[in-house]
């Protein structure tokens, strides 16, 4: 209720690669709305990483994944809106199972829309947590 302490989350984020590209959407949410971010959620309890990947972006894009596997882990804090909220994002990258199935935007109240975008030509604003990632020079395509 509204009287517990504040406590980190899970947040489980996918990079969906189609050969250079990645799927990306424009957030509509209280913490950086319309900034361009990846599919992903909350873990729920007793959910393993890769399980969480797959329901998330099911029920965002109705895409099906494959080869689902755990790339980084970073710790954010976000101080917009209201109150402070702090996310453990597990980033994992996966591919389509099947490469003919088109996003959907199953979740308008929460994204503008989803596409397909070139890794050297990615859209701004992206998602602070992502911004970071690639000023790290994280890329989530070796030995895929
Ligand atoms: P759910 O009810 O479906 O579980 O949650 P959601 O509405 O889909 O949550 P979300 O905002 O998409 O993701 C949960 C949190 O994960 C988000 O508030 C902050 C954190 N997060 C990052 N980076 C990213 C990212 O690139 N994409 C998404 N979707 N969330 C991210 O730190
Ligand atoms: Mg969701
Ligand atoms: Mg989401």
């Amino acid at each position: 209720g509204s009287v517990e302490a504040p406590a980190p989350r899970v947040g489980v984020v996918v990079f969906v690669l189609k050969g250079k590209s990645v799927l990306l959407g424009r957030r509509r949410a209280t913490i950086c709305n319309s900034d361009f971010a990846l599919p992903g959620g909350h873990l729920e309890f007793g959910e393993s990483f890769e399980a969480c990947a797959a329901r998330e972006v099911k029920e965002e894009t109705g895409l099906d994944i494959d080869n689902i596997e755990v790339l980084k882990v970073t710790n954010n804090l976000f101080h917009e809106g209201a109150k402070p909220s702090h996310y453990i994002m597990i980033l994992l990258r996966a591919v389509l199972a099947n490469p003919n199935q088109l996003p959907q935007n199953l979740e308008p109240d929460k994204c503008d829309g989803w596409d397909w975008y070139e890794w050297d030509s990615l859209p701004t604003p992206l998602f602070w947590p992502l911004e970071k990632l690639l000023q790290d020079g994280f890329h989530p395509f070796l030995n895929v």
